[in-house]
């Protein structure tokens, strides 16, 4: 049996907790392989909202397992914070939540550092979401890290220790402003630890490849976007993992090769949060619309989230670095009654149209070429089938699929798992 991967392809929230919560009924397991608590992936249904962020987006389902594969890095203060959010639902997360042993942990210092690093940065910061996340994945690759299996290990606060102190050293060279109590986090972070240990670490490459051969469906529920890539994003606005296909292969173990379906989900516009450049960014009323009517918020960090037209010259690009082979749009309903449509096509370029995305996206690099569209004027949110969609909607897609030579699989009308209609 296969994998399937499910990706965002611009700067995040995209919609990704909510179609994973959808295809769930079709999979067997739900793996996360990257990033951490700076995701907020949100579903909703049966009227109630949830903001998961460390935990993959099968959870609510009675039967998927759920695996936090070695690629992800995981707070446990903020992990346990997630449980306990679930306890009211009734989930037997004991049951249905297994952890890689290989997952590194975010310690409270990590956190520190990232406010450190972030201040010392002044105007040219990254916009991070000060979860750590930039710190431990340098203590990764640096081979400094503490991983979920180190928590079995006797000695293993003795190496928390040492690490923090020399954390430590580090934030004073920062020789920022910042205050902070790290006697108080660590009561917090070892109170969690021990919540922690009370689940099911597992060697996840192990036991998803074992899946696969016993017949099991696997979803690998990627985090962030593709334009926040390590490698393939705006460098070095990004986040610090590898957010695109390949990353669902180191951060799971799971081979190239059992790679079948690549479903990436983009906006019927754009938005981004945090710094970096952003071509299509709308500074006028047209904007502020998308970002009233959208709700676009940070889910973790309430931050506004920057908005403007779809950009085709880096869907293109997404598209092609993970491979993907269905689509899924998400928010048209945003777009509804707008007085037209913009999509960016092309870039000028040093005086050139270019249709690649360059090394430089800045502002000052790149202007947007765009084409023009009527805009759909109903209301979308109560649609239960494509024949129900507006001719301006369907001439939107379309093009979108002419271009990009991937088919709309499915378009979301609203946040509701309900209102999710496939093509
Ligand atoms: P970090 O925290 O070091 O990974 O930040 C680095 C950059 O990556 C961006 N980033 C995100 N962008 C969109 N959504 C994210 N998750 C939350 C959400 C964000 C929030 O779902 O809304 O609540 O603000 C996310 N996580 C990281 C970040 O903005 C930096 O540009
Ligand atoms: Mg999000």
């Amino acid at each position: 049996m296969a994998v399937d991967l499910l990706l965002g392809l611009q700067w995040g929230d995209e919609g990704k907790g909510k179609i994973v919560d959808v295809l769930t009924a079709d999979y067997d397991i739900i793996a996360r392989f990257q990033g951490g608590p700076n995701a907020g992936h949100t579903l909703e249904f049966d009227g109630i909202k949830h903001v998961l962020r460390t935990i993959p987006s099968g959870i609510f389902h009675e039967k998927a397992m759920n695996v936090i594969g070695n690629g992800v890095v995981i707070d446990p203060v903020v992990f346990v914070k997630e449980l306990e959010g679930l306890d009211q639902f009734d989930i037997d997360y004991k049951a249905k939540l297994i952890i890689s042993r290989k997952a590194h942990l975010i310690l409270p210092t990590h956190r520190l550092l990232d406010a450190a690093s972030e201040a010392s940065k002044g105007k040219a910061k990254i916009g991070s979401t000060l979860k750590g996340i930039g710190p431990t994945y340098m203590d990764k690759t640096g081979r400094n890290g503490i991983r979920v299996g180190d928590l079995e290990l006797a000695d293993w606060k003795s190496k928390y220790r040492a690490l923090a102190d020399k954390h430590e050293a580090m934030i004073e060279f920062y020789n920022v402003d910042i205050q902070y109590d790290l006697d108080e986090m660590e009561d917090e972070f070892f109170a969690a630890v021990k919540t922690l240990k009370t689940l099911t670490f597992i060697d996840s490459e192990e036991y998803l490849n074992q899946a696969m051969k016993a017949g099991k469906t696997i979803l690998a529920e990627g985090a962030q976007g593709s334009l926040l890539d390590i490698d393939f994003g705006t460098y070095p606005f990004v986040t610090s993992s590898n957010t695109t296909a390949a990353g669902a292969c180191t951060g799971l173990g799971i081979a190239p090769n059992k790679v079948k379906d690549v479903y990436g989900i983009f906006k019927a516009y754009t938005t981004r949060v945090g710094s970096g450049p952003f071509p299509t960014e709308l500074f006028d009323e047209v904007g502020a619309e998308m970002a009233k009517i959208g709700r676009e918020f940070g889910a973790v960090t309430g931050r506004p989230r920057r908005c403007g037209w779809l950009d085709l010259v880096a869907l293109k690009y997404t598209c092609e670095v993970n491979g993907v082979t269905q689509l899924m749009m998400m928010k048209g309903d945003v777009l509804s009654g707008f007085e037209n449509l913009k999509v960016c096509t092309a870039y000028k370029y040093k005086g050139e149209t270019i249709k690649h995305l360059p090394y430089n996206i800045e502002p000052e690099n790149v202007e947007p070429i765009y084409s023009t569209f009527d805009c759909w004027k109903e209301d979308l949110t109560k649609m239960t089938s494509p024949d129900q969609f507006p001719k301006a909607l369907n001439e939107y897609i379309a093009f979108l699929e002419t271009e990009l030579e991937i088919p709309i699989k499915v378009v979301s009308v609203g946040p509701d798992r309900t209102q999710t209609i496939h093509r």
